[in-house]
């Protein structure tokens, strides 16, 4: 039933309602202590919050969803602000509240026969990677932002990162989900059943749903044996094509061995080893694009160095690749996956730059990069194309940084026609607009071309029948009415 919200209260006596309800530690208020919620890690857009709440349990989040819903007051969840999309940066009205769970921040239990995870919504991804090794296992997701993206947030917005060729998206590994709806109402869906065939899969409707439909809170997530051996490779490689015949020979030979294949290009290398203290190219000579491979298997007898080392050389004698590192400690891997995953920083430190997180048949990959490099060429002339990520499952971030010298202000006037150049490209090769950062308030725009018809119309159906007053992170994900269907 829509309810008709009460809106006459001022935000003097909203700001009482929510310190009766989570005192004084649990609300935030004024500038200097909202400020870093209302901007979003990019710095594409600056927001006000009547406040920033902070609940500490899900029957809190509850009464709080309540209120709010009783109000009219709506709601932005954030996790770790780590959104490349904007996607948990509130408007500039100064009327919505940011929620933020990050005093829900338990591993509450593991269980080594179900082989899964129980934990809140405000732990940090890295946190749950640590405790599930801590008892032998594996969480197997992984992407650049972990130390800050906590669990409500990677879930929202069905997170895929590095291992995603091996263990699927954060969807394949939730089995069970506990969340409070946009009216307040707990959605009690914390089950650890593999075969559960009962109706609507509520729970993968709000994965992927970027706090649009409801706030996620806590989650049973399965886990995976920790690798018994693990060798991590940084190869040389003339181009895309080369990087996609290495893919073939790999994946040929063992698929399963294969846990993260991730292309970098000569410039975003460039930018990392020159902006980013403490790294440096661990190879002779720079090369046009590189490509880290982590192979791994729980399996203790295989010689997996051996095998490594025999492919590699098979890959070298064919011309697939020209050069190549093994890490031979913990260190020198950890310092292999420095070098990938501070592309992100790098970037953002070498000025404005426009991000097209999209995902093509791997077999494309090759001509994406090739033609969408043409057409922003062409485009903006001195755009400095640096294309990274996880090649493996298709997903490609086609980051372009400013010319030197341009205004940032203009290089992002021209955001749109990039990413519309990019996104031709993208359709034509049977590709995704947005593989694994979502939507956000950066997106929606694209959708009623993308995914108009049907499918839109059913979005809209879902989000008007379970939000009925639009207070779940308004102006995300879904264009305005206004904007076609
Ligand atoms: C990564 O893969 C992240 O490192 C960030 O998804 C990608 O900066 C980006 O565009
Ligand atoms: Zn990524």
């Amino acid at each position: 039933m829509t309810q008709t919200p009460d809106t006459t209260m001022t935000p003097a006596e909203l700001i009482t309602r929510f310190t009766d309800l989570l005192g004084p530690v649990g609300v935030l208020t004024g500038e200097g202590d909202t400020a870093a919620y209302c901007t979003d890690w990019r710095d594409l857009y600056h927001g006000r919050a009547l406040a920033v709440l902070r609940p500490a349990s899900t029957g809190e989040l509850a009464a709080l969803v309540r209120l709010c819903a009783e109000h009219g007051v709506p709601m932005v969840p954030q996790g770790g602000n780590t959104s490349m999309v904007g996607g948990a940066t509130p408007d500039d009205s100064g009327r919505e509240v940011v929620v933020c769970l990050s005093r829900m921040n338990r591993v509450r239990g593991i269980d080594p026969h179900d082989l899964t995870m129980e934990v809140e919504a405000g732990v940090t991804l890295k946190a749950a990677q640590d405790a599930a090794k801590e008892a032998g296992f594996m969480l197997p997701l992984s992407i650049s932002s972990e130390g800050s993206a906590q669990i409500g947030g990677v879930l929202a917005t069905n997170a895929g990162g590095n291992n995603t060729l091996r263990y699927g998206n954060a969807r394949e590994l939730v089995l069970g989900l506990e969340a409070v709806m946009p009216d307040g109402d707990v959605f009690h869906g914390l089950r650890r059943l593999r075969k559960d065939n009962t109706g609507y899969a509520l729970r993968q409707l709000l994965i992927g749903s970027e706090g649009t439909l409801g706030f996620i809170t806590t989650a049973i997530l399965q886990l995976h044996p920790q690798p018994k051996a693990i060798e991590a490779v940084l190869c040389a490689v003339e181009d895309a094509t080369a990087a996609l015949n290495l893919l073939g020979l790999l994946r040929g030979r063992d698929p399963a061995l294969v846990q993260a294949f991730e292309f970098m290009s000569g410039l975003g290398m460039d930018l990392v080893t020159s902006l980013i203290p403490g790294t440096s190219l661990p190879l002779g000579e720079r090369a046009p694009a590189y490509v880290l491979v982590e192979l791994a298997t729980p399996r203790p007898d295989a010689d997996l160095r051996e095998y490594t080392e025999e492919i590699l050389g098979e890959a070298l004698e064919d011309g697939i690749i020209t050069d190549a590192v093994i890490a031979e400690s913990e260190g020198q891997r950890a310092g292999l996956w420095k070098l990938r995953e501070e592309h992100a920083e790098a970037q953002r430190q070498a000025g404005a730059s426009v991000k097209n997180d999209v995902s093509v048949p791997v077999t494309h990959v090759p001509e994406l990069i090739e033609r969408a490099t043409a057409a922003c060429t062409a485009l903006i002339p001195g755009i400095r194309p640096a294309p990274f990520g996880h090649m493996g499952d298709g997903n490609i971030h086609f980051n372009l940084v400013q010319p030197k010298g341009m205004a940032p202000e203009a290089f992002l006037a021209r955001s749109h026609d990039i990413m519309d150049a990019v996104a031709g490209i993208v359709k034509e090769l049977d590709g995704s607009f947005s593989a694994e950062h979502g939507v956000g308030q950066l997106k929606p725009y694209m959708m009623p071309q993308w995914r108009g018809g049907a499918e839109l119309a059913a979005m809209r159906h879902i989000k008007a029948a379970l939000d009925p007053q639009n207070i779940m992170n308004p102006g995300k994900v879904l264009p305005p009415a206004t904007q076609g269907t």
